[in-house]
């Protein structure tokens, strides 16, 4: 069943073309610095908050970080988990995300049944995504043990991004790694994109306002952002993204 935050974001891709949502990495920030993130995050139309990274950090400080965040925006917080440890009953949903391309069955199925239980009991929403790690090696792939597409065979990410589709996954997800050098590449994007149905989220490695647009133009449905913002001053660093996402 699609839920509310699912609706939410449907809904805003219906009407705004292209989304932006902020990510935070719990294990870079305290409660209070995530809250300042988000806080200009918000005045500057990001869509949603996002919260998880790929290495661990106690469910206590995620507990904590979560809760600071929802205290302080009104948008939906939509847990990003690499594991079981990353799930927050503070959340509005999560993605239940598979990665597609792990070796491990543990990163596709295994994780999602110790932590399925504990979203039921805690009344998150799950997101059902298909989880897809491209370009070079980055803390994603080594912890998901991920074989990552290379940037140049587009056709592979079509090939998993169909299984997603035919798996009833109802999101897809091209996963370039946090603070990669080079984003996913546009012709990857657009491939998939006119191939598959499914609202499509890019991420990995955008800073600026040309890669926003190029990766809007190739046909994102979601952008998200997570380490340029920690990186700069959060107000003007969203307002230039946010910016360049309007659809030409
Ligand atoms: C990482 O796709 C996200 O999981 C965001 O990446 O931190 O490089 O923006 P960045």
């Amino acid at each position: 069943m699609v839920g509310q935050v699912e609706k939410y974001l449907l809904e805003k891709i219906e009407e705004e073309g292209t989304i932006h949502i902020t990510l935070i990495d719990p294990e870079k920030v305290t409660p209070s610095s995530a809250s300042h993130i988000v806080h200009e995050a918000e005045s500057c139309q990001t869509a949603a908050i996002m919260v998880g990274g790929s290495t661990i950090v106690s469910t206590s400080h995620l507990d904590r970080v979560v809760k600071a965040i929802k205290k302080t925006v009104n948008i939906p917080v939509i847990l990003f988990p690499n594991n079981v440890t990353g799930i927050s009953k503070y959340a509005d949903a999560i993605w239940f995300m598979s990665l597609l391309n792990s070796s491990d069955p543990y990163f596709i199925i295994g994780a999602h049944v110790l932590g399925a239980p504990i979203i039921k009991k805690f009344g998150l929403e799950p997101i059902p995504l298909g989880y897809i790690i491209v370009g070079e090696s980055s803390a994603a792939s080594v912890v998901g043990r991920a074989v990552p597409i290379p940037y140049d065979k587009p056709e592979l990410a079509v090939a998993h991004a169909l299984v997603a589709e035919y798996f009833g996954m109802r999101f897809v997800y091209l996963e370039a790694g946090s603070g990669a050098k080079q984003s996913v590449p546009s012709e990857m994007i657009r491939m998939v994109k006119s191939i598959v149905s499914l609202p499509l989220i890019v991420g990995g490695g955008i800073k600026t306002g040309e890669q926003v647009k190029e990766v809007v133009e190739a046909g994102a449905d979601i952008i998200v952002t997570g380490n340029v913002l920690e990186e700069h001053e959060v107000k003007d660093k969203i307002r230039e993204l946010v910016k360049s996402m309007k659809r030409p």
